[in-house]
Protein backbone atom coordinates (compact mmCIF):
# COMPACT_ATOMS: atom_id res chain seq x y z
CA UNK A 1 0.00 0.00 0.00
CA UNK A 2 1.63 3.32 -0.65
CA UNK A 3 1.77 6.35 1.36
CA UNK A 4 -0.45 8.49 -0.27
CA UNK A 5 -3.33 5.90 -0.21
CA UNK A 6 -2.64 5.51 3.93
CA UNK A 7 -2.68 9.19 4.09
CA UNK A 8 -5.78 10.21 1.38
CA UNK A 9 -7.59 7.36 3.73
CA UNK A 10 -6.51 9.41 7.25
CA UNK A 11 -7.60 13.02 5.82
CA UNK A 12 -10.82 11.38 4.58
CA UNK A 13 -11.79 10.44 8.23
CA UNK A 14 -10.10 13.59 9.12
CA UNK A 15 -12.43 15.70 7.47
CA UNK A 16 -15.26 13.92 8.33
CA UNK A 17 -15.01 14.53 12.34
CA UNK A 18 -14.09 18.21 11.44
CA UNK A 19 -17.16 18.17 9.30
CA UNK A 20 -19.28 16.40 12.46
CA UNK A 21 -17.84 19.00 15.15
CA UNK A 22 -19.78 21.83 13.38
CA UNK A 23 -23.10 20.41 13.69
CA UNK A 24 -24.38 21.59 16.92
CA UNK A 25 -26.50 19.36 19.37
CA UNK A 26 -29.70 18.10 17.79
CA UNK A 27 -28.83 18.96 14.36
CA UNK A 28 -28.47 16.52 11.14
CA UNK A 29 -25.75 17.90 7.81
CA UNK A 30 -27.71 19.15 5.00
CA UNK A 31 -26.58 19.75 1.41
CA UNK A 32 -29.52 20.96 -0.01
CA UNK A 33 -31.03 24.81 1.19
CA UNK A 34 -34.40 24.11 1.94
CA UNK A 35 -36.56 27.47 1.96
CA UNK A 36 -38.45 28.31 5.32
CA UNK A 37 -40.92 31.48 5.19
CA UNK A 38 -43.94 31.80 6.76
CA UNK A 39 -45.73 33.69 4.75
CA UNK A 40 -45.62 34.86 0.78
CA UNK A 41 -42.34 35.82 -0.53
CA UNK A 42 -42.51 39.75 -0.98
CA UNK A 43 -40.98 40.97 -4.47
CA UNK A 44 -40.01 44.76 -3.61
CA UNK A 45 -38.58 46.28 -6.48
CA UNK A 46 -35.08 47.86 -6.18
CA UNK A 47 -36.12 50.83 -6.96
CA UNK A 48 -38.73 51.43 -3.35
CA UNK A 49 -36.33 49.51 -1.60
CA UNK A 50 -34.12 51.03 1.07
CA UNK A 51 -32.91 50.46 4.52
CA UNK A 52 -33.48 52.09 7.60
CA UNK A 53 -31.88 52.55 11.46
CA UNK A 54 -34.98 53.90 13.91
CA UNK A 55 -35.79 54.27 17.35
CA UNK A 56 -33.62 55.39 20.00
CA UNK A 57 -31.14 57.08 17.41
CA UNK A 58 -29.60 60.37 17.54
CA UNK A 59 -31.00 60.74 13.50
CA UNK A 60 -33.01 58.06 11.43
CA UNK A 61 -30.76 56.97 8.77
CA UNK A 62 -31.76 55.31 5.37
CA UNK A 63 -29.89 53.76 2.14
CA UNK A 64 -31.61 53.66 -1.04
CA UNK A 65 -30.42 50.60 -3.29
CA UNK A 66 -27.35 52.35 -4.71
CA UNK A 67 -26.50 53.94 -1.68
CA UNK A 68 -26.26 50.58 0.20
CA UNK A 69 -24.59 48.64 -2.68
CA UNK A 70 -21.54 51.39 -2.39
CA UNK A 71 -21.03 50.59 1.33
CA UNK A 72 -18.16 48.97 2.11
CA UNK A 73 -18.55 45.35 1.43
CA UNK A 74 -17.57 41.87 3.18
CA UNK A 75 -17.22 38.18 1.80
CA UNK A 76 -18.10 35.70 4.90
CA UNK A 77 -18.13 31.75 4.89
CA UNK A 78 -20.65 30.63 7.77
CA UNK A 79 -22.04 27.55 9.19
CA UNK A 80 -25.85 28.12 9.35
CA UNK A 81 -28.27 26.01 12.10
CA UNK A 82 -31.66 25.95 11.60
CA UNK A 83 -34.24 25.02 14.28
CA UNK A 84 -35.89 22.40 12.26
CA UNK A 85 -32.71 20.89 12.45
CA UNK A 86 -30.75 21.21 9.31
CA UNK A 87 -27.19 22.44 9.45
CA UNK A 88 -25.86 23.78 6.26
CA UNK A 89 -21.79 24.38 6.43
CA UNK A 90 -19.40 26.53 4.67
CA UNK A 91 -22.16 29.03 3.28
CA UNK A 92 -20.91 31.39 1.15
CA UNK A 93 -22.44 35.45 1.38
CA UNK A 94 -21.57 38.82 0.74
CA UNK A 95 -22.91 42.13 2.26
CA UNK A 96 -22.78 44.46 4.69
CA UNK A 97 -21.54 44.34 8.20
CA UNK A 98 -24.05 45.32 10.62
CA UNK A 99 -20.68 47.46 11.86
CA UNK A 100 -20.44 49.70 9.30
CA UNK A 101 -24.07 50.86 9.08
CA UNK A 102 -24.00 50.57 13.20
CA UNK A 103 -21.09 53.05 13.10
CA UNK A 104 -23.58 55.60 11.24
CA UNK A 105 -25.63 56.54 14.86
CA UNK A 106 -25.11 57.41 18.17
CA UNK A 107 -27.61 55.10 20.47
CA UNK A 108 -28.24 54.28 23.86
CA UNK A 109 -30.36 51.58 22.87
CA UNK A 110 -29.55 47.98 23.60
CA UNK A 111 -31.53 45.75 21.63
CA UNK A 112 -33.00 45.68 18.27
CA UNK A 113 -35.95 44.43 16.31
CA UNK A 114 -34.92 43.69 12.66
CA UNK A 115 -38.26 44.30 10.23
CA UNK A 116 -39.01 42.89 7.04
CA UNK A 117 -41.15 43.47 3.80
CA UNK A 118 -44.12 41.32 4.78
CA UNK A 119 -44.27 42.12 8.52
CA UNK A 120 -41.93 39.51 9.97
CA UNK A 121 -39.55 40.69 13.35
CA UNK A 122 -37.26 39.17 15.11
CA UNK A 123 -35.41 40.97 17.60
CA UNK A 124 -31.58 40.91 19.15
CA UNK A 125 -29.28 42.27 21.65
CA UNK A 126 -27.22 45.09 19.96
CA UNK A 127 -24.19 44.03 21.46
CA UNK A 128 -24.70 39.90 20.05
CA UNK A 129 -24.97 42.17 16.25
CA UNK A 130 -21.65 44.14 16.71
CA UNK A 131 -18.18 42.81 15.95
CA UNK A 132 -18.15 41.35 13.36
CA UNK A 133 -20.97 38.81 14.01
CA UNK A 134 -23.90 39.89 11.91
CA UNK A 135 -24.31 41.00 8.04
CA UNK A 136 -26.96 42.17 5.69
CA UNK A 137 -26.03 40.02 2.91
CA UNK A 138 -27.19 40.45 -0.84
CA UNK A 139 -25.32 37.91 -2.50
CA UNK A 140 -25.09 34.08 -1.83
CA UNK A 141 -22.46 32.00 -3.18
CA UNK A 142 -21.23 34.56 -6.42
CA UNK A 143 -25.05 35.28 -7.37
CA UNK A 144 -27.89 37.77 -5.88
CA UNK A 145 -29.68 36.40 -3.10
CA UNK A 146 -32.76 34.67 -4.99
CA UNK A 147 -36.19 35.81 -3.80
CA UNK A 148 -37.07 32.41 -1.69
CA UNK A 149 -33.87 33.00 0.35
CA UNK A 150 -34.46 36.83 1.23
CA UNK A 151 -33.86 38.89 -1.48
CA UNK A 152 -32.64 41.53 -2.36
CA UNK A 153 -31.43 41.45 0.67
CA UNK A 154 -31.63 39.76 4.13
CA UNK A 155 -29.98 39.51 7.50
CA UNK A 156 -26.84 36.75 8.30
CA UNK A 157 -26.67 35.84 12.15
CA UNK A 158 -24.98 32.64 11.44
CA UNK A 159 -24.14 32.08 15.54
CA UNK A 160 -27.50 32.25 16.54
CA UNK A 161 -30.46 30.12 14.71
CA UNK A 162 -31.80 31.02 11.08
CA UNK A 163 -34.54 32.42 12.30
CA UNK A 164 -32.92 35.13 13.67
CA UNK A 165 -31.57 35.80 9.90
CA UNK A 166 -34.55 37.63 8.53
CA UNK A 167 -35.24 37.65 5.24
CA UNK A 168 -36.30 40.87 2.87
CA UNK A 169 -35.02 42.84 6.07
CA UNK A 170 -35.69 46.21 5.79
CA UNK A 171 -34.17 47.90 8.83
CA UNK A 172 -33.70 47.94 12.26
CA UNK A 173 -35.40 49.40 14.91
CA UNK A 174 -33.44 50.04 18.24
CA UNK A 175 -35.14 49.96 21.22
CA UNK A 176 -34.08 50.08 25.16
CA UNK A 177 -36.47 47.18 25.89
CA UNK A 178 -36.10 43.59 24.42
CA UNK A 179 -39.28 42.44 23.04
CA UNK A 180 -40.10 39.59 21.36
CA UNK A 181 -40.48 39.34 17.52
CA UNK A 182 -42.62 37.20 15.39
CA UNK A 183 -41.14 33.55 16.21
CA UNK A 184 -40.17 34.59 19.48
CA UNK A 185 -43.81 35.25 20.36
CA UNK A 186 -45.13 32.01 19.31
CA UNK A 187 -42.87 30.20 21.64
CA UNK A 188 -39.30 29.77 19.89
CA UNK A 189 -36.56 30.85 22.50
CA UNK A 190 -36.07 34.54 23.02
CA UNK A 191 -32.06 33.88 22.35
CA UNK A 192 -31.19 31.45 20.01
CA UNK A 193 -27.86 29.71 20.53
CA UNK A 194 -28.16 26.64 18.66
CA UNK A 195 -24.70 25.49 20.72
CA UNK A 196 -26.80 25.78 23.83
CA UNK A 197 -29.72 24.27 21.99
CA UNK A 198 -31.74 27.46 22.91
CA UNK A 199 -35.15 26.35 20.68
CA UNK A 200 -38.14 27.22 22.67
CA UNK A 201 -39.47 29.51 25.01
CA UNK A 202 -37.47 28.71 28.20
CA UNK A 203 -34.45 26.28 26.96
N1 LIG B 1 -38.96 37.60 6.61
C1 LIG B 1 -38.77 36.34 7.01
N2 LIG B 1 -37.54 35.97 7.38
C2 LIG B 1 -37.31 34.72 7.80
C3 LIG B 1 -38.36 33.77 7.86
C4 LIG B 1 -39.64 34.18 7.46
O1 LIG B 1 -40.60 33.42 7.49
N3 LIG B 1 -39.80 35.48 7.03
N4 LIG B 1 -38.09 32.49 8.30
C5 LIG B 1 -36.93 32.34 9.16
C6 LIG B 1 -36.63 30.97 9.39
S1 LIG B 1 -37.59 30.16 10.52
C7 LIG B 1 -35.55 30.38 8.82
S2 LIG B 1 -35.08 28.80 9.23
C8 LIG B 1 -34.78 31.06 7.78
C9 LIG B 1 -34.82 30.25 6.52
O2 LIG B 1 -34.04 30.82 5.52
P1 LIG B 1 -34.03 30.12 4.10
O3 LIG B 1 -35.48 30.05 3.64
O4 LIG B 1 -33.18 30.97 3.25
O5 LIG B 1 -33.47 28.75 4.32
O6 LIG B 1 -35.26 32.37 7.48
C10 LIG B 1 -35.72 33.07 8.59
N5 LIG B 1 -36.04 34.38 8.17
MO1 LIG C 1 -36.52 28.16 10.95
Amino acid sequence: MSEGFISRGFRGRRQKSDESARIPPGQYLERGFPVLSAGPTPHTPLTSWDFSLLGEIDQPKSWSWDEFRALPRETVAKDIHCVTKWSKLDTHWEGVSLDTLLEQVETSASYVIAFSDGGYTTNLPLDEITGGRAWVVDTYEGQPLSPEHGGPARLLVPHLYLWKSAKWVRGLRLVEDDKPGFWESLGYSNHGDPWKEERYWGD
